[in-house]
């Protein structure tokens, strides 16, 4: 727009009209302003002057038109001083942002304030501090035109506008990741670290890339109620110290995923006091896995007693008394058939049998038919195992000749073993009495004996 006064012109600018506007309004009749207009008219336009060094701040993710801490962007012009000019203030150039994105900051076009962006202009990453596109420190170049005789005076100085870090929550990463599904054998003890990323619950902030939050606080919130443990610094370790209430890691037992509830905690960097930022609570898991139980011989048979119990209740001695002249499995005594068959059936228990359909491991199972005679050197060839635990004699005993070799405490030891699919097994040593028969049955059983599972 322009004013015809003696031949001249010069451009005013819509700030300076605003202010004329309200000038005549208040005082319309006031002559001040045709005196400014002629010295404005009359002086030498002196070229506005931006200091160096102005320098303003935004805070990650601030809103869209926030204002930009620093206060407006300055210059020293003495017609401005004076009320006779305005200045009009651009970003000239200097806003670099990635292809095809709109500068996320605009300056007040008569007030040099510096703020953000409209939401229709602003892109949502444009204002992170962790982006890894856009900048953190813009270096502006400003625009300061005057309103005076066309073409008015400018000057264009850098100014620097930064965005500054601000503390965010922290993540906790999906299940996906393996960081938060965990794995762990049945045969693990206290202490031991669950499988999967090293044991470390995963999870994120992304504060660190400021140098914040490096490390996080973990909460395990169902503490004492599973058989897991985890620590300050998110290290998931198996807890076998209350098994009572947690039901221990057994995979034969029913549940084998156990569900720990975690959450993680930041620093609070960025406030005084500090105020950590916590995500909800999330589920992390640490399943079973099957590992392979040794076979365990079975020593509930019906002639078990008392005397030969050991400390700790367990059996460990057996002496089993056959009558003389037995056969075997199919046999009976020489003597009369009225007498018991001198076999005997050994049975066991592994737990690996107990577990079917997709949780049965085969390769770890009995199926109680892995027995086999062990050690028979005090006798050799004289008693037989079957596959299925059957032990019996292969020849008819005498019991004069077993008192010859000596039947007291008795005629022979034997060690029984049985060994599951996997290789792990048990042994137990059976010592036999020869007991005579003489027109009737004498059928004593006495126990003396051994049993402890191999490893
Ligand atoms: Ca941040
Ligand atoms: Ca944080
Ligand atoms: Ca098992
Ligand atoms: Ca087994």
């Amino acid at each position: 727009m322009f004013v015809i006064v003696g031949g001249g012109s010069f451009f005013l600018s819509p700030c300076f009209f605003l202010r004329l506007t309200e000038t005549f309004f208040v005082v319309f009749s006031n002559l001040a302003l045709f005196f400014s207009v002629l010295k404005k008219l009359q002086k030498v336009n002196e070229k506005p002057v931006i200091p160096l060094g102005q320098t303003f701040t935004i805070p990650e993710n601030s809103k869209p038109s926030i204002t930009c801490g620093g206060g407006p962007v300055t210059a020293q012009d003495s017609e401005v001083d004076d009320g006779i000019q305005a200045i009009t203030w651009t970003i000239a150039s200097g806003c670099t942002v990635p292809s095809g994105f709109s500068c996320p900051f605009v300056i007040g076009i008569c007030d040099g304030q510096l703020r953000v962006a409209t939401s229709e202009y602003l892109d949502e990453n444009a204002l992170n501090f962790e982006s890894t596109s856009w900048d953190t420190v813009y270096t502006l170049q400003i625009k300061a035109q005057d309103d005076g005789p066309t073409p008015g005076q400018s000057a264009t100085q850098p100014i620097t506008l930064t965005i500054t870090d601000v503390n965010e929550p922290p993540k906790i990463l999906s299940t996906a990741d393996g960081g938060t599904a965990f794995t762990v054998s049945e045969f693990a003890t206290t202490g031991t670290v669950v499988a999967g990323n090293s044991g470390n619950i995963a999870a994120t902030d992304v504060d660190t890339v400021g140098g914040h939050d490096v490390q996080l606080t973990f909460t395990h919130h169902n503490a004492g109620s599973v058989p897991f443990a985890v620590s300050v610094n998110g290290k998931v370790t198996v807890d076998l110290s209350n098994e009572g209430t947690t039901g221990g890691i057994n995979f034969e037992s029913p549940q084998k995923v156990h569900d720990l509830i975690v959450s993680v905690s930041d620093s609070g960097w960025g406030s005084t006091p500090a105020k950590p930022l916590s995500t909800s609570s999330v589920v992390v898991t640490v399943t079973i896995t099957d590992g392979n139980d040794a076979p365990v011989i079975d020593t509930s048979w019906g002639w078990l007693s008392s005397e030969v119990l050991s400390s700790d209740s367990k059996l460990t001695s057996i002496v089993h008394v056959i009558p003389e002249d037995c056969v075997g499995i199919s046999g009976t005594s020489a003597a009369g058939s009225s007498l018991p068959l001198c076999t005997f059936t050994l049975t066991q228990v592994d737990e690996d049998d107990l577990t079917t359909s997709s949780h049965d491991t085969p390769g770890f199972n009995s199926n109680s038919n892995g027995w086999a005679l062990d050690d028979d050197s005090n006798c050799p060839g004289e008693f037989a195992i079957s596959s299925s635990g059957v032990v019996s004699v292969t020849s008819a005993i005498d019991y004069e000749g077993a008192v010859t070799k000596g039947n007291d405490p008795f005629y022979c030891t034997i060690v029984a073993k049985v060994t599951d699919q996997g290789g792990k097994s048990d042994t137990i040593t059976l010592a036999y009495e020869i007991s005579l028969v003489v027109a009737f049955v004498i059928f004593v059983f006495l126990f003396f004996a051994f049993s402890s599972p191999d490893t």
